[in-house]
């Protein structure tokens, strides 16, 4: 799973990915574009890690790019941020990162990322649609293909000019699948932290229509990179002093799954305890894949324990004397925390 985050330069990207990620990125300066593991906190893999004492525990990462900051105030920074979209166009999601300190108006950031987006994206479908339209004419093998995809293109541009994401007008896979490759950025769902100055945790924000549908968190990136590097009995007084219930790291994480529709499963054993994440309705074929393409060729069965259960029974054989393993076939439907043994054959 592949994020970016955007924001105008100083929104605090930099500061919230330290926060999250452990990595200090805060010195990076802002030309480069940093890749970051951001590692997905999971009481479930710290409790089995208990149980099992394994030689190692892999949590699940959420793999984001962090961008130089953008600005839209001249052409040619307009250039430089356009410049910087394209090393996006692969991202699974975008998290936009607002400034809501320093008397600044989130709202209306929110509003210029989401118009350069679309702007980005109707100078691709203006330029497939003149090479489309030269190309329909020839009686090529994928003449009926182009057609279809122009007809396409067309009723995008409508939409972008419109002001719409393409997201809002794609009606099937059929038509996914015809411009798939083409990495529009406003075909890719968006989740929006608002950055809040230390002294007004509490403040509400009126973000209006651009934000209508997206998950929206509010939090001090400064404040969080501070509790981040504290050791944990600090971190506990300074979160209970400032009224801060939960980390940036399990809100920004918490929203990336639910933008995404992703669930995690776990693996156990005595060398590795692990969780996986997975879309939610994934089969329990697909999700052996997810693990190795062999475990997925040669799939028996899917020995399966709810992580409820195992929490409740203390043990694998105590979950199995009480009937909680279940015996789960090809097309069973993974579940959040599901305990997995795949037994295959290759
Ligand atoms: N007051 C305040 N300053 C912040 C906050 N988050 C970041 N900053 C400051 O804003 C500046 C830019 O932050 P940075 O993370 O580098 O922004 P980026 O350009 O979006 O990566 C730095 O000086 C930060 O210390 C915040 O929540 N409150
Ligand atoms: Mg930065």
């Amino acid at each position: 799973m592949k994020t970016a985050i955007i924001g105008l330069i100083g929104s605090g990207k930099s500061t919230l990915l330290s926060a999250v990620s452990g990595r200090d990125l805060t010195s990076t300066g802002s030309i480069n574009i940093e890749e970051v593991m951001v590692p997905v906190p999971d009481k479930r893999l710290d409790w089995l890690t208990e149980l099992y004492q394994p030689k190692k525990t892999v949590h699940a990462t959420i793999d984001t790019l962090d961008l130089p900051g953008l600005s839209f105030a001249d052409d040619s920074s307009r250039t430089a941020a356009r410049r910087l979209f394209g090393h996006c166009r692969t991202v699974d999601m975008f998290i936009a990162v607002l400034k809501g300190f320093d008397g600044n108006d989130p709202a209306k950031d929110l509003l210029e990322l989401r118009t350069e987006f679309i702007l980005s994206d109707l100078e691709l479908v203006i330029t497939r649609i003149e090479k489309l339209e030269k190309q329909v004419h020839k009686p090529t093998k994928t003449q009926s293909k182009d057609k279809a995809e122009l007809a396409l293109q067309l009723k995008l541009q409508e939409s972008l000019e419109a002001e719409k994401p393409i997201s809002s007008v794609i009606e099937d896979d059929d038509e996914l699948d015809l411009i798939k490759s083409l990495g529009f950025l406003t075909l890719r769902p968006m989740m929006v932290v608002i950055n809040v100055g230390e002294d007004e945790l509490d403040r509400q924000f009126e973000l209006g229509d651009a934000a209508s549908g997206l998950e929206v968190i509010t939090l001090c990136a400064k404040l969080e990179n501070e509790l981040a590097q504290l050791d944990d009995q600090s971190r506990v007084e300074f979160m209970s002093d400032l009224g801060i219930k939960k980390l940036a790291a399990a809100k920004f994480v918490q929203s990336c799954y639910k933008t995404l529709g992703l669930i995690s499963f776990l693996t156990v054993g005595k060398d590795e305890v692990r969780a996986w994440p997975i879309r939610s309705g994934t089969s329990a074929l697909d999700a052996a894949g997810k693990i190795h393409s062999d475990i997925k060729r040669g799939f028996i069965r899917a020995e399966t324990i709810a992580y409820t259960d195992m929490q409740e029974h203390g043990s694998e054989k105590e979950c199995k004397a009480a009937g909680k393993t279940r015996l789960e076939g090809k097309t069973y439907i993974v579940q959040d925390g599901d305990i997995i043994n795949f037994r295959f054959n290759v």
